[in-house]
């Protein structure tokens, strides 16, 4: 099959809107399936992973292909939530045109924002299926009303619902101007158009072809004259515009009932980009060696590993070397299913197995030299969420470093992080769900059961006045002694300063020579201070001290000025201080006073707040919030604001703890350090 006749497609959208229905809904009419499965039921061929069975939802990409018409179409099926945005936005981008499903109830519709924002930010065409037309309570000029504040490109019924929820009849063809009904489990059948909708028909019409004119002169012109133009120049000017997004065309339907499924698939044939016109729009040249892109990485348990592919240039087969990886095995995917398919030619998505090394988003390429192309590419999303992890069974440790390798691999939305000073693994993600979903395939694909607890908190202390302070250290033993004795004073310095040392001794009462030895000393000692953590900005000067000819050593003058400090610092106010972070949270502005309040809640600082730059109806709050207490931040947030809101973060700088909240804090610590 040539590349003129495949049709990749992304369904993206708000969770539970219906994208693995319409799946389901593609195959079963296409013939692919021969029983329509329901997600409700377990039985869709998406969602067929424990963790999605479970949740009755979309954990992971579900991926289909399939034939109808002479075109092959591939469809990914991203997962919805936001906190999975990550696994869309790099299945989207090896796509030609991105299917945004929504649910036709007017409160909901922002959470379809962010996806919106994607789209138009990569310039992928995209349409939008209002799915749920028999639930449906709103009128459809409001559903598009609706719409267009959220789209910042112009937003074109291509189709008119007649009639909504229990009375959904059909719907209008607005460039053939034909009205069809609906009719369950068969093609729609045509109708004449309802009278009471000419006028919202004609309207809706009008809208199409003045946005459509804006960016043909022809058409604007026979506007002007009144003249009508043809469906045929219509449609070509809706392939065009839709394919450099300029426009975004509404098509409507009920995917459960297969309403409006046909209709879609051919308006995809008929006015979606074709791959070929996508690579063209990339600047790839189609003549040189093969080049693929990973959208997607899959795990199996029995089959090994799974790297799903967007073919750019040239043709990928079995057995061939792509970036030094030999390709195990060609699939086209349905499901759980795996089709071999031997080779697969540009413009097509495939499966490779075993290519161990590819990571997601990167490029594949036949040659030694990678390709110079611009290719479309995603920006990692900063995590926002974190568990400690540790293997239930001591011995798995090693198995579950390489398991944490591979759910990363898996999904690019989660990062691990090995913390050294504070001795733990984190599991970074975007959300609760996000993590709890990875922590069940540790659990069930790699078989590595593990402990989680909240991140620990890197907390510091300080000191608020200076004193001096002696230490001597003296051991008489049988031949050499240790002998090593040190005047210091020590001194508050400012918030992030760090360290300093001075030697201020004169005559050699401490020899020259062991001056590096009372300054690593002091480091050595202030890893842990009387409140039991690091000490930060404190200078120490040493003003003083005695040495013995014989008996003085390095390690004498180490442990002098660690009995020093220990003397000294508890009598200069140590006080805790944990780490500030920057935060910058986004969400519809109907959600910005609970937002303010919660951040208050969560002892942060509001440095103000304001519109979004680009993002219609929704704010921006700056604020600065202690890391301690960023831990549910995600949460709450998302609890408060329909799923919606995010935030950027980054560490700002320390401050004192509230007195309030140290002695719990401290105590913490020892209780943990003893037990
Ligand atoms: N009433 C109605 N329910 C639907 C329709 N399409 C999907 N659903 C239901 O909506 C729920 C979520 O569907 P699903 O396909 O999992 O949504 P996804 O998260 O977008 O993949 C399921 O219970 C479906 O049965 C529809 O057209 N009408
Ligand atoms: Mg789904």
């Amino acid at each position: 099959m040539g590349a003129e006749s495949v049709r990749n497609v992304a369904l993206v959208g708000p969770s539970g809107s219906g994208k693995t229905t319409l799946l389901e809904g593609m195959l079963f009419v296409s013939g692919a399936i021969s029983r329509k499965g329901r997600v409700g039921d377990g039985t869709s061929v998406g969602d067929a992973s424990p963790e999605a069975r479970a949740r009755q939802m979309s954990t992971e990409l579900n991926v289909a292909h399939f034939v109808r018409d002479g075109i092959r179409y591939n469809v990914l099926d991203c997962p919805g939530s936001v906190e999975f945005l990550q696994e869309m936005r790099h299945a989207v981008i090896g796509t030609d045109l991105a299917v945004v499903v929504v649910e036709p109830v007017l409160e909901r519709m922002i959470t379809v924002a962010p996806i919106l924002q994607f789209l138009d930010e990569h310039e992928i065409p995209h349409l939008i299926f209002i799915n749920k037309l028999d639930r449906s309570e709103v009128r459809f000029r409001d559903l598009v009303a609706k719409l267009r504040e959220l789209s910042t490109k112009p937003v074109i019924p291509h189709q008119y619902a007649i009639g909504r929820g229990a009375e959904l009849v059909g719907f209008i063809d607005l460039v053939s101007e034909k009205a069809y009904a609906y009719r369950e489990g068969a093609p729609s059948e045509e109708i004449p158009l309802p009278e009471e909708y000419r006028e919202r028909e004609e309207q809706a019409r009008n809208d199409m072809l003045e946005t459509l004119a804006d960016f043909d002169d022809d058409l604007m012109e026979k506007l002007l004259e009144d003249e009508r133009p043809t469906a045929e120049e219509i449609l070509a000017d809706l392939r065009k515009t839709l394919g450099a997004d300029l426009v975004v065309p509404v098509f409507v339907g009920v995917a459960e009932q297969d309403k409006g499924i046909r209709r879609l698939l051919e308006a995809i044939a008929r006015e979606a980009p074709t791959p070929d016109e996508h690579a063209a729009a990339l600047k790839i040249d189609p003549e040189g060696p093969t080049v693929a892109q990973v959208l997607k990485n899959f795990y199996h348990p029995q089959s090994g590993k799974l790297s799903l592919v967007r073919i750019w240039r040239g043709e990928v087969r079995d057995g061939m070397q792509l970036s030094d990886m030999r390709v195990g095995g060609v699939y086209r995917l349905l499901g759980h299913q795996m089709q071999p398919a031997e080779r697969a030619a540009a413009g097509d998505i495939v499966a490779l197995a075993r290519m161990e090394g590819a990571r997601t988003g990167a490029l594949l390429h036949e040659g030694s030299a990678p390709p110079q192309l611009r290719l479309p590419r995603v920006e990692p999303a900063q995590p926002m969420y974190a568990f400690a992890v540790r293997a239930k069974n001591r011995s798995d440790e090693v198995k579950l470093s390489a398991a944490l390798q591979k759910l990363v691999d898996e999904d690019p939305g989660l990062r691990v992080e090995h913390d050294a000073e504070l001795q733990q693994t984190l599991l970074w993600g975007q959300g609760e769900l996000h993590l709890r979903v990875a922590l069940e395939r540790l659990e069930h694909k790699f078989r590595v059961p593990v402990e989680v607890s909240s991140p620990k908190t890197p907390y510091r202390e300080t000191i608020r006045k200076g004193t001096q302070a002696h230490g001597r250290h003296k051991k008489q033993t049988g031949g050499h002694g240790q002998f090593g004795d040190v005047k210091i004073e020590i001194r508050p310095l400012e918030r992030g300063a760090g360290f300093a040392f001075e030697n201020r001794v004169v005559g050699g009462a401490v020899p020259k020579q062991f001056i590096p030895a009372v300054e690593a000393g002091a480091k050595e000692y202030l890893q842990k201070g009387p409140l039991g953590f690091p000490v930060v900005d404190v200078g120490i000067t040493l003003f003083d001290g005695q040495h013995h000819p014989v008996d003085s050593n390095e390690l004498s003058f180490k442990l002098a000025v660690g009995l020093a400090l220990k003397d000294g610092l508890p009598r200069c106010s140590p006080v805790l201080l944990e780490p500030i972070l920057d935060v910058t949270i986004s969400v519809p502005s109907d959600y910005t006073s609970r937002t303010l309040q919660l951040v208050t809640q969560k002892r942060g600082q509001i440095l103000g707040y304001d519109a979004k730059p680009g993002w219609p109806g929704w704010d921006e709050v700056k604020a600065q919030i202690p890391q301690a207490e960023m831990q549910d931040l995600i949460v709450s947030l998302r609890s408060l604001s329909q799923g919606t809101g995010f935030f950027e973060w980054g560490f700002s700088h320390y401050q004192e703890v509230p007195e309030r909240l140290q002695k719990e804090i401290v105590e913490r610590a020892r209780a943990e350090a003893a037990g």
